[in-house]
């Protein structure tokens, strides 16, 4: 599109200080998910896969990707000559790995919580692995070895034991070798060459060749998330899901020390992610020409990249929030709840204390959102859409479960037993009561 290329790539722009309370709400909305209509689209294909198992597995898998498949499923030990990576890759690849899990070992519970709540009274709680686990890793348009990383490396240092790695094939039928590479390092227990509900589906209910999970992790599109949400309200499935997913977010925050190739820098890497991509600047006490500098190198450094026309849309679906001070602009930032939020301000530190909702947060200049998604340590699986306020991201706990225990002496029962009886009786559950008197009786 020659005409196209000469235009302008833009965000809009808005000021905290002249606008409407409305006007402020509709600037913190995301594009509304249309999740009711896409469960009723996914419905059919997951109940086709729960009753017809890999034949409609094989069949979906012809449809929607293309791919002619003899199975749904490889096993280890995977062929050498399916995970061959350039040595520059496979060395990046270990080097990501090692700092992923660094950062996600600290994270696992091993430790077993043990308080006397009263003499006599011990209450305990104790952290216990997931035992099978369905880690989705998208397909589309790009490979994603790096959310293999993410989602394979807490599934194994939780110490799960199965790890079931889900991927849409490629039309040849093969997966790519990256994401094999990954799947290896992680020790996946199988890969299933699936993508979209139909990858779900076979997680959650199990066929004649998948193995059956008990939550369902990773990013995916509207079918995937849609579709996650369907097996986690079926009890028969009985598999729950990492969390509610939309798409990929980014809140930049600059002052009039920030960088502005790096600003636009950080902006666009989020903006490439997709057309439906949430990128949002807010400017703190920006003079005009330091804004215009910064929407100057979000234009020139778009027209570089590959994905140039990605970027165009999700650019132009972008805005500028202009503010007045950190404080403000933390608020707003709260409010909207970013999956990623990155600090470009004189004491971008200090201001981590002001964070209360955010996925991840990337501190000061030299810590691009680039670093989180591949290689820092942190993982890249984060809540969207606002669900910041009220979500983790993937992390270890994430596989693994707290099971609490209680051990009580016959001391201890002399004292909390008469507790016990009298809340039995109140809640006229009489049985409850008789089994503490019974054991009160005998002495
Ligand atoms: N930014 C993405 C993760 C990712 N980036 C994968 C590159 N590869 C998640 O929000
Ligand atoms: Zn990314």
């Amino acid at each position: 599109h020659p005409e196209e290329e000469d235009t302008p790539i833009r965000m809009r722009t808005s000021d905290l200080a002249a606008i409407s309370p409305d006007e402020r709400s509709a600037l913190l909305r995301r594009p509304v998910l249309k999740s009711d209509e896409m469960i009723t689209r996914v419905r059919p294909i997951v109940d086709d896969v729960r009753t017809r198992g890999d034949a409609a597995l094989l069949e979906l898998t012809a449809k929607f990707d293309k791919a002619q498949l003899a199975s749904t499923v490889v096993f280890p030990p995977f062929a050498p000559e399916t995970m061959v990576v350039d040595p520059k890759v496979g060395a990046a690849i270990k080097i990501a790995y090692a700092n992923i899990k660094k950062f996600h070992e600290a994270q696992a519970d091993t430790t077993t919580l043990r308080v006397e709540t009263m003499p006599g009274v011990v209450c305990s709680r104790f952290a216990r692995p997931i035992a099978r686990v369905g880690l989705y890793v998208p397909g589309g348009t790009a490979i994603l070895p790096s959310t293999a990383l993410m989602l394979g490396i807490p599934a194994q240092v939780a110490g799960c034991q199965q790890i079931v790695l889900a991927t849409p094939p490629r039309p040849d039928g093969s997966i790519s070798p990256e994401v094999m590479y990954v799947a290896n390092l992680v020790g996946a227990s199988a890969v299933l060459k699936a993508g979209g509900a139909q990858a779900v589906a076979a997680l959650a209910y199990g066929t004649e060749t998948v193995p059956k999970v008990d939550k369902i992790f990773g990013p995916g599109n509207q079918w995937v998330t849609a579709a996650k949400m369907l097996v986690q309200n079926d009890t028969d499935a009985l598999v729950s899901i990492d969390m509610p997913a939309g798409p990929s977010e980014v809140l930049v925050i600059a002052d009039h020390t920030a960088n502005p190739a790096f600003v636009a820098a950080d902006l666009l890497s989020q903006a490439e992610h997709g057309i439906d991509s949430q990128v949002v600047l807010v400017a703190v006490d920006l003079d005009a020409s330091k804004l215009t500098e910064v929407e100057n190198e979000v234009d020139v450094q778009a027209h570089a990249l590959s994905r140039v026309d990605i970027v165009r849309q999700s650019i132009g679906k972008s805005i500028i929030v202009k503010c007045a001070s950190v404080a403000e602009a933390l608020a707003f930032s709260n409010d909207y709840a970013p999956e990623h939020l990155i600090l470009h301000l004189a004491n971008a530190s200090e201001a981590v204390r002001l964070v209360d909702n955010a996925g991840s947060v990337f501190v000061g200049p030299y810590s691009p959102e680039s670093c989180g998604d591949y290689a820092s340590g942190t993982n890249h699986t984060l809540p969207t859409n606002g669900y910041a306020r009220q979500f983790s991201g993937v992390n270890t706990l994430s596989f693994q479960k707290h099971i609490t225990s209680q051990e009580i002496t016959e001391v201890g029962l002399q004292t909390l037993g008469p507790v016990v009886a009298t809340l039995a009786d109140c809640e006229g559950l009489e049985a409850h009561a008789n089994a503490v008197r019974i054991r009160l009786r005998r002495n």
